[in-house]
């Protein structure tokens, strides 16, 4: 029989789906393991080669889990809302849900000619109603529930309630928007919508006023990163700062937990600390100071409580609510000014930039500790969202106090003894010893830091602070609440309704709210969100169904929400529903999470190191406080497999004066040539060239424009010049596995992915190496039939005793490997024993039944042939993972470098049991020892065990 992959592996994709060989149930007898990737967005462009590397890796590790005896969940499905359908709908008219599920159909032929273990019985699409349901019922949660910092969890709202109707907000401890204080009076006071804002400020989903980047061209918020200079990266259009109403999730009450879980999972230690750094925890001190000639007081936040002597000014961030009220009256139109000009900026312009920007408000502030009066700043560099939005700026000691003072001429008071003041010398923090210079001048007497390092004097600054009533000891989160509106049309409705301004929720029984159909995709004409068109889109109260919005009457009737949900969100929780997929009483039910419990091992790329994995580690930690999720942590183990890059190619195109341009055809001159013309490179697609010689017919019919290219060629040929660059359809680079795995099979393709390099590691797609794998697995299938005759060749003799140590060895090295995902020098022991086993004639049944299952996770199409030829029971798949043994192992040779003088001459073998006197005899018998000898005295012979021996001459 001859390997003939297209026919193997076509016939065991078939047999697969038509056996449900990966379909899987709970099964106490077994233990569970279960492997995720992280799901793909289906988009147009399909799968290139970069997109299986970390699915054929969990595959693998998948298979091999099950070749242990576990009971492996292996799911599969589609992040499916988002952002290029709907941009694709804006464009062609066409249903966002038409063009998704032809790519997701795409998708899935894609994926099913690899030969993946997927589940697909428990395939979720998070637009498919039935799955969004649940993400509407855990936002309907969180809205029904508030943080409490005592026990450090999340609670239902009803109790808050009960606790603000006995003792108003006396002795509470929650996360909130801002700080409130009522009594139990004032809240029976409260009218009913007065009590559903200050419930707001509570809940876990809420709505708040946020400043976003708010594109008025594009009708829509924006990311950060999708603004570039004061405009939208798309169109150009203007983009500024915008208060807006928008839902968020209190995803900041979880600063601390989301800090403490990195501790107990396996995750690379780099993306620990970009969580980390993310999360941003700063322990500091918020002092209370009071302006000159005034009542009015205000809050700042620091970290370094110690250098107060050092004050010389003081920065309000720009949306302070402050600055209106200290801006004097001469100072007014140079504020106003100053504030126009920050709305034109993003955070990220205002956190990167150098640039130094400030305005004075002409008020003044009260040094507690001095008494001094000291003038406040507006500036940019101050962020609204961060501590209180106010700073006390000490210029010695901060960089961009520093350059602030440098830039207006305030003074610098410096309070390390000698030191010198510069741009440089802003980190001496450790150890270093303070001197107050004004010390003497403190309002409180005896106060004094001279002679404390940095750590104590901050620590006495704290204490003093707190023990006087100055201020409070303070931690602070970098991490912000999640925006968590979209005025887009293609994602999750919030099954929300309006009643006199205030959010009702839908109740629970009628989720889900499905995502209406509208005609076209566009904000509306009044810059509402495209749901603002939807004919039907308003909430019947009694009838409890969505109705005409005509009909909305505000008594019976109400409008709905019209923002839909972020991408974060149905990507949060999909990892739970994968365990019960088609429940239709609870997002995941109370069985089945008790025993797929977690993730035990998480597959993805990095990108999403601050998106998803926090929010979905958050999203998890809120579902654990409802008893929902049995685990806190979802993802135990994460590896992040590593990007293919493409190779692309390029082709020099000879730049002609204008004139020229539109008269003649396009000329093009061959790499090695190039320098000697003024060109420019072009990139052109892989797919026509070969080994880096252009295809010139085909590149002509590449393009109308070339049709009629002309072309410079050395050695008669063309020769392309080349760049490893991200994978990417624009540059012309995108390999499809589909082509792989028609020329070579998908074990091929599979083994090749794995073969490039370790799996966490960026390497650049390069097909010289396909052949090499390919010939290995005909190597591997000339084990079991002859490739002349095409005949069975194995036999039930015993393996001979090199045969067992080739097996046992590749054994040990292939799950030790497997373990620790280093597939690369997997797939090289095998090589090596595929050629060692060859040599040795070894035909076996036992030993090729052992070798078939090694090779069942990396090439499972034709592992499951050849297990089958081998009169193996059932799949593969169900086989036992063989064990080595160390008996064989064992070497019973040992090879030695024979040195004369010292230097290396020649190798040689010995029986590990040799005892030295029969290595002497044996190296001085040898006639490669001769030549050295002749002539020369034996001063000595040096041994040393199992390594060399040295023969001293003279
Ligand atoms: C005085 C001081 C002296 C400061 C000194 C630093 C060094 P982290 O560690 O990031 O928490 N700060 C406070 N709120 C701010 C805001 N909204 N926007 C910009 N800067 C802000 O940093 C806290 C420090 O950053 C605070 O301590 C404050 O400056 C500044 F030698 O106060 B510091």
């Amino acid at each position: 029989m001859d390997y003939n992959f297209r026919d193997i592996e076509s016939k065991w994709q078939r047999k697969w789906a038509e056996e449900k060989t990966y379909h899987v149930v709970e099964d106490e007898k077994k233990s569970k393991f279960y492997v995720l990737n992280m799901f793909p967005y289906p988009s147009g462009a399909g799968l290139h080669v970069g997109h299986p590397l970390g699915y054929i890796a969990s595959d693998i590790y998948a298979r091999y889990k099950r070749l242990q005896g576990f009971n492996v969940l292996n799911p599969m499905g589609y992040d499916a809302y988002g952002l290029p359908a709907e941009q694709y709908a804006i464009q062609t008219g066409q249903h966002p849900a038409k063009t998704t599920e032809e790519n997701i159909q795409r998708y899935r032929r894609q994926l099913d000619k690899i030969g993946f273990s997927f589940d697909w019985d428990r395939e979720v699409r998070t637009c498919d109603p039935d799955y969004y349901h649940w993400t509407q019922w855990a936002f309907e949660r969180m809205f029904n529930s508030y943080f409490c910092n005592d026990s450090r969890k999340a609670r239902p709202i009803d109790e808050l309630v009960k606790r603000f109707e006995a003792r108003g907000t006396e002795g509470l401890d929650a996360a909130q928007s801002e700080e409130l204080q009522f009594t139990a009076e004032e809240w029976q006071r409260m009218s009913e919508v007065e009590k559903q804002q200050t419930l707001m400020n509570y809940r876990i989903a809420y709505l708040g006023e946020t400043m976003v980047n708010w594109c008025p061209g594009l009708g829509t918020v924006l990311a950060n990163d999708e603004v570039v200079d004061g405009v939208s990266e798309r169109g150009g259009y203007p983009v500024v700062q915008k208060k807006m109403r928008q839902w968020c999730l209190r995803t900041s009450a979880y600063a601390q937990r989301l800090l403490d879980g990195l501790d107990t999972i396996d995750w690379t230690e780099s993306i620990k600390e970009t969580q980390r750094n993310w999360i941003g925890r700063s322990e500091g001190t918020e002092m209370e100071f009071k302006v000159a000639d005034s009542e009015r007081h205000f809050t700042i936040f620091t970290t370094r409580a110690d250098t107060i002597f050092g004050v010389t000014f003081m920065v309000l961030a720009p949306e302070s609510e402050l600055v209106d009220e200290l801006t004097t009256p001469e100072q007014r139109a140079e504020v106003d000014e100053y504030l126009a000009y920050v709305k034109k900026r993003t955070e990220l312009d205002r956190m990167s930039d150098r640039k130094v920007t400030g305005v004075f408000s002409g008020s003044y502030a009260v040094n507690p500790f001095t008494g001094d009066n000291i003038p406040i700043y507006i500036a940019e560099y101050v962020l609204a969202g961060y501590g209180t939005g106010a700073i006390m700026a000490v210029p010695a000691h901060d960089s961009r106090d520093y350059a602030f003072a440098k830039h207006f001429n305030l003074p610098i008071i410096p309070l390390i003894e000698g030191a010198d003041v510069s741009e440089e010398s802003f980190d001496a923090k450790e150890g270093t010893v303070m001197n107050s210079p004004k010390a003497g001048r403190t309002a409180f007497d005896g106060f004094s830091l001279n002679g404390l390092t940095v750590k104590e004097a901050i620590a006495t600054t704290k204490e003093f602070v707190k023990s006087h009533g100055l201020g409070r000891v303070k931690v602070n989160y970098r991490l912000r609440d999640a925006i968590f509106s979209r005025q887009r049309y293609w994602g999750e409705p919030f099954p929300v309704y309006y009643k006199d301004g205030m959010p009702q929720m839908i109740p629970e029984e009628c989720l889900p709210l499905e995502l209406p159909d509208i005609e076209t995709y566009k904000p509306t004409e009044t810059g509402e969100p495209p749901l603002g068109r939807a004919k039907r889109w308003a909430w019947d109260e009694k009838n409890r169904e969505v109705t005409e919005t005509s009909r909305v009457d505000n008594v019976s009737i109400f409008r709905l929400e019209l923002n839909t949900m972020p991408g974060f969100a149905g990507s949060s929780a999909y990892y739970l529903r994968y365990m019960d997929a088609h429940n239709t009483t609870a997002l995941v039910g109370k069985e089945a999470d008790d025993y797929w419990q977690d993730v035990d091992l998480y597959v993805g790329g990095t990108e999403h190191a601050t998106g998803h994995l926090i929010y979905s580690r958050f999203w998890n930690k809120f579902l654990f406080d409802c008893g929902v999720s049995c685990k806190e942590e979802p993802f135990r183990k994460l590896v992040n497999q590593g990007m293919i890059q493409g190779r692309s190619n390029f082709v020099y195109r000879v730049n002609k004066a204008a004139d020229e341009v539109a008269a003649s055809a396009p000329v093009f001159v061959s790499h090695g040539l190039k320098d000697r013309y003024d060109t420019t490179p072009i990139h052109v697609d892989v797919n026509i060239v070969d080994n880096d010689v252009l295809d010139l017919e085909a590149f002509k019919a590449w393009r109308p424009e070339y049709n009629d290219a002309e072309f410079i060629l050395e050695d008669g040929k063309y020769i392309c010049g080349w760049a490893v660059e991200k994978m990417s359809k624009s540059m012309f680079n995108v390999v499809n596995p589909d082509r792989i795995v028609e020329k070579y099979g998908a074990d091929t393709l599979r083994l090749y992915e794995m073969f490039l390099g370790p799996v966490e590691a960026s390497k650049p797609w390069d097909t010289n190496g396909i052949d090499g794998c390919h010939r290995f697995l005909r190597k591997f299938w000339n084990l079991y039939f002859d490739n002349r005759t095409g005949g069975s060749v194995v036999n039930d003799e015993e393996p001979g005793k090199d045969s067992l140590k080739s097996l046992h060895k590749l054994i040990k090295k292939v799950t030790e490997d497997i373990e620790k995902f280093s597939y690369n020098t997997a797939i090289s022991a095998f090589m090596i024993a595929v050629n060692e086993l060859g040599q040795q004639k070894c035909h076996s049944r036992g030993l090729l039944r052992d070798l078939t299952i090694l090779m069942a996770p990396f090439a499972p199409h034709v592992a499951e042939e050849l297990w089958q030829q081998l009169g193996g029971q059932g799949s593969v798949c169900d086989a036992a993972w063989p064990t080595w043994n160390a008996a064989y192992l064992a070497e019973d040779e040992i090879q030695l470098t024979v040195s004369f003088n010292g230097k290396a001459r020649y190798q040689k073998r010995f029986p590990t049991d040799a005892s030295d006197e029969a290595i002497r005899r044996s190296v001085l018998d040898d006639e490669r020892s001769l030549k050295y000898l002749e002539g020369k005295r034996i001063v000595k012979v040096i041994i040393v065990p199992r390594k060399i021996i040295n023969i001293v001459i003279k």
